[in-house]
């Protein structure tokens, strides 16, 4: 008999650190396995059933998965970011929208083995949005699930295009096919803002500047933020991230008016990013040398999102405004990580 277990991929990357310590802490009853192409860091490894490293565009080793456990819930974390896919655009298109194929398939076979819907949680991204112009960013109000989608990045372009696979795979695979197998995919995606964590740095995305002020900050280093000053984008506490994926995952299907929704925290500009962390921080030395193909990007997302949806349909609510993530969380935490070492 095969075992009953969840699958999260990239388990290894900032995302997948903060949900399998929750998963952890909150004592989930199915073994999980951590799937990541880099090694996975003992502290994880050590809260885990099964620790694979491995490509998930190797079919084999999905194959060989599937021979072994019987998949109940798949979080797919792994995907190449913003930043780094634009230097690979191809091979970024690979990792996020095949890998995430090969995931879907692995899902809806699984379904079909066991005749129960498999779980797929996905998150995408405020990437998959394309803002007009600066002005138009400024002006609009908070933005809804289905406006601005012309995403400018590699990246988001995947993401959206992942967001319809997933509503394809939940309920159009195969439609036509002489019988229809009843067994298909739950698939369920929240569209995450730019997350901030008090425990891992992000690498390759275009949101990094804020965390990466912070983490400067405390480690004593100058930081040059890659943006103007007044770059807004919204922001989330990675406890808030993760609290938004297991809410959406125990909601009860008919509460679900639509598979993918936009979720967010606060919305800041970098000045008041910095101007929070020299609070915390007098000895920070924050600068400005905006990248212009990396701000052009922020300069796309919006400044504001609409998460009305969400809060109605699986009761969400953000336990971390700007005050709780930076002053409760943030900090605190950041500062004892660099104090001990
Ligand atoms: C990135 O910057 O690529 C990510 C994102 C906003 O999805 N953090």
């Amino acid at each position: 008999m095969r075992k009953k277990a969840s699958l999260v991929t990239g388990a290894n990357g900032e995302v997948g650190h903060g949900l399998i310590r929750q998963l952890h802490e909150a004592g989930d009853k199915l073994p999980v396995i951590a799937l990541d192409i880099n090694q996975v860091d003992d502290e994880i490894a050590n809260l885990v059933d099964d620790v694979v490293i491995g490509d998930i565009l190797d079919t084999a080793l999905l194959d060989k998965l599937m021979s072994e456990y019987e998949i109940d819930t798949i979080y797919h974390l792994a995907a190449l970011l913003s930043t780094r896919a634009e230097f690979t655009p191809e091979a970024a298109h690979r990792v996020n929208v095949q890998g995430t194929i090969n995931l879907l398939h692995v899902a809806i076979e699984q379904a079909r083995w066991r005749g129960q819907p498999v779980k797929f949680l996905f998150p995408s991204s405020i990437a998959v949005f394309g803002m007009p112009d600066l002005d138009a960013k400024m002006d609009a109000p908070p933005v809804g699930e289905d406006d601005y989608i012309t995403p400018i990045t590699m990246y988001g372009c995947n993401k959206v295009y992942c967001e319809h696979l997933g509503r394809y795979y939940n309920s159009h695979y195969r439609q036509l096919a002489q019988s229809q197998d009843p067994h298909g995919i739950d698939f369920r995606c929240v569209r995450y803002p730019g997350l901030i964590s008090a425990v891992t740095l992000p690498s390759g995305g275009t949101s990094d500047y804020g965390p990466e002020m912070i983490h400067a900050a405390a480690k004593n280093e100058p930081y040059q933020a890659f943006v103007r000053p007044d770059t807004i984008i919204p922001f989330m506490a990675m406890p808030d991230a993760i609290k938004a994926l297991m809410l959406l995952k125990e909601a009860p299907e008919t509460s679900l008016t639509r598979r993918v929704y936009n979720i967010t925290s606060f919305s800041l500009s970098a000045e008041q990013i910095a101007e929070r962390v020299k609070a915390a921080f007098p000895q920070a030395q924050i600068g400005y040398e905006p990248s212009p193909g990396r701000q052009k990007i922020v300069d796309s997302w919006p400044a504001r999102l609409d998460d009305s949806a969400a809060r109605a349909d699986w009761g969400w609510s953000s336990d971390f405004d700007a005050d709780a993530a930076f002053n409760d969380y943030l900090f605190p935490a950041i500062r004892q990580r660099y104090q001990a070492q």
